[in-house]
């Protein structure tokens, strides 16, 4: 019967049929099953006989399903890939042609209108050295920011001879390394203008937070830099993106270990229809921070403080484009549906450009 078995399962064709023997065998009904059950009415010496050679029978069957069904399953599974392939060199058809994420549409406006203003695109590394992303920007070992809590980190890598740490490696928790490789690839000795957008990683989900988003980062360095170039910066940048000249700007005092001193940027909001846009004066949003690059920092960047001033300010890329384009729902920018891309997205031969008025 255990031959029987055995070979049954090991020509079982497919998922289905193994299951079919595997009720046979070890059902409620199963063959086994009946001869376990007998193991009740016997007398103790017969038991002690049969026992175990019933039980073993029953785990030789057990293991030979679960071998055959381990292998079963990758058949499966390599059969459904092989279905599933799809020919990208097949032309888009109409219907089918995609659109611009409203993402990538306002990084296209945040590099037109900074463009404008002498300012480069600076990217960098999403994986980034624990010095890059935190040291470097004056956040100490105890800092909370530091803590599991929000920063992804790769597993240490370890000197396997005295067990140090030689190098510990996250996901980026913000744009800033990119503004630090800027100053010391400028070597510290001429202006730098960037911002620098992309994605970066923070352990936090729910409906205000995804643990990717997107953020821009500005840097200006240049000598005898004021907050007074920081805020008209902010100023003519706003009044470009939200395509209104009633934007006003409120400094708020702030702390951020890489700024003194720092300030919250709020703009004045007003109501239309119940919903709250961008301009006028009816009550404040906090919409980007910033500051004035501390000298800690500017040393890390290679720049004497003593000479090399400079301010710096950040935001997120998705907030920007809900409180533009008047989505309510930060997850639905990541769940891919079709449907909110139509309504949302843009036309790829919509390319922002200022003389068209940006995002016309
Ligand atoms: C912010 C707020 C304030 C910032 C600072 C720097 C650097 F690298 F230059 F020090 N980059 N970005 C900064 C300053 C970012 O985001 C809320």
């Amino acid at each position: 019967m255990r031959d029987h078995m055995l070979t049954a399962i090991d020509a079982a064709a497919g998922l289905e049929a193994l299951d079919a023997v595997r009720i046979e065998a070890l059902g409620k009904q199963g063959r086994v099953t009946q001869l376990l059950k007998t193991l009740g009415g016997m007398t103790a010496e017969e038991r002690q006989e049969q026992g175990p050679r019933i039980n073993g029978l029953r785990e030789a069957v057990a293991t030979a399903i679960a071998s055959r069904k381990a292998v079963l399953e990758t058949v499966a599974l390599d059969m459904r890939l092989a279905s599933e392939t799809i020919d990208l060199t097949l032309p888009a058809d109409a219907p089918l042609a995609g659109t611009i994420h409203p993402v990538s549409q306002v990084m296209d406006e945040l590099a037109e209108i900074f463009a404008d203003l002498g300012f480069a695109v600076a990217t960098g590394p999403e994986i980034e050295d624990d010095w890059y992303n935190f040291t470097a920007l004056n956040i100490p070992e105890t800092h909370p920011a530091r803590a599991m809590h929000d920063t992804f980190y790769f597993p240490d890598e370890v000197d396997p001879g005295t067990g140090a740490v030689t190098k510990r490696t996250v996901l980026r928790t913000h744009t800033s390394p990119v503004q630090i490789r800027a100053m010391q690839a400028a070597g510290g000795n001429t202006p730098i203008r960037i911002i620098a957008p992309g994605r970066t990683y923070r352990s936090d989900s729910d409906a205000t937070h995804t643990p990717m988003f997107h953020q821009v980062e500005g840097l200006v360095i240049d000598k005898g830099i004021t907050l007074g170039h920081l805020k008209w910066t902010l100023e003519t940048f706003l009044k470009a993106y939200f395509e209104r000249d009633d934007i006003v700007l409120r400094l708020r005092p702030s702390y951020f270990p890489f700024t003194e001193p720092s300030a919250e940027i709020d703009v004045g909001y007003s109501v239309v229809k119940g919903k709250r846009v961008i301009g006028g004066a009816d009550g404040w949003m906090e919409v980007l921070g910033s500051g004035m690059v501390h000298r800690t920092v500017l040393e890390a960047g290679g720049y004497d403080p003593d000479v090399w001033q400079g301010f710096a300010f950040g935001c997120g890329i998705d907030r920007l484009a809900m409180l533009k384009y008047g989505m309510d729902d930060l997850r639905a920018f990541f769940d891919g549906d079709v449907r909110w891309l139509k309504h949302y997205g843009f036309s790829s031969l919509d390319v922002p450009t200022l003389s068209g008025g940006v995002g016309a």
